[in-house]
């Protein structure tokens, strides 16, 4: 069963996760910051991965630390989930649309924390959502989760479909990289035998 459910508390944020990666995109999601629970409803409808998220963070400051430790928190429960990585894609990528913008997204399960992320928001905000946050998550998810993850925004202007197709595309990846491949035959997907 590849799922997993992680709880996470710090003075700033009260977060627990659960997750199935074998799931079929089905979500509750409540962060306080609907925008965030918006782009997480991607992740799982476009990973098809069973996601609960609930938050009770700082909000009264700002989301800053509720988006990064929900990109942490995330990240945890992502790790456990997957386990040992036998018999798995390990790679995967996803170009995804919406009207004019346009995201690519590559992942490796590579044990590895690294992002690369290249957004130019035609917009600071969106409704009360500061874009910066979305990188924020990123990297809370990558250093957790210990994957490579390269994000690109190739075209876009408007900064919702911008955003938009960043988090659909990622969801689109994980689930490519987190199949399992039945030519693999339960192997580890590395010469070097872990990951
Ligand atoms: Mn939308």
């Amino acid at each position: 069963m590849r799922q997993a459910d992680v709880k996470r508390d710090t003075l700033e944020t009260r977060i627990s996760v659960r997750i199935d990666l074998d799931g079929t995109g089905k979500a509750t999601l409540a962060t306080g910051v609907p925008f965030l629970d918006h782009m997480l409803d991607q992740i799982a409808r476009h990973g098809a991965i069973d996601l609960e998220v609930k938050a009770e963070g700082d909000v009264h400051i700002d989301d800053h630390h509720t988006v990064e430790d929900v990109g942490i928190t995330l990240g945890q429960a992502f790790a456990r989930a997957i386990g040992d990585k036998k018999g798995i894609r390990r790679y995967g990528h996803a170009y995804v649309p919406l009207d004019e913008a346009l995201s690519r997204v590559v992942v490796d399960f590579s044990g590895r924390p690294g992002l690369h992320y290249f957004v130019e928001y035609t917009r600071a905000r969106i409704g009360s959502f500061d874009v910066d946050l979305a990188r924020e998550f990123f990297q809370g998810f990558v250093n957790h989760a210990g994957v490579t993850l390269h994000i690109d925004n190739l075209r876009g202007d408007n900064a919702h479909h911008q955003c938009e197709t960043i988090f659909k595309a990622f969801g689109r990846a994980l689930r490519m990289a987190a199949e399992r491949d039945d030519r693999a035959l339960g192997a580890i997907p590395s010469t070097k035998g872990a990951l």
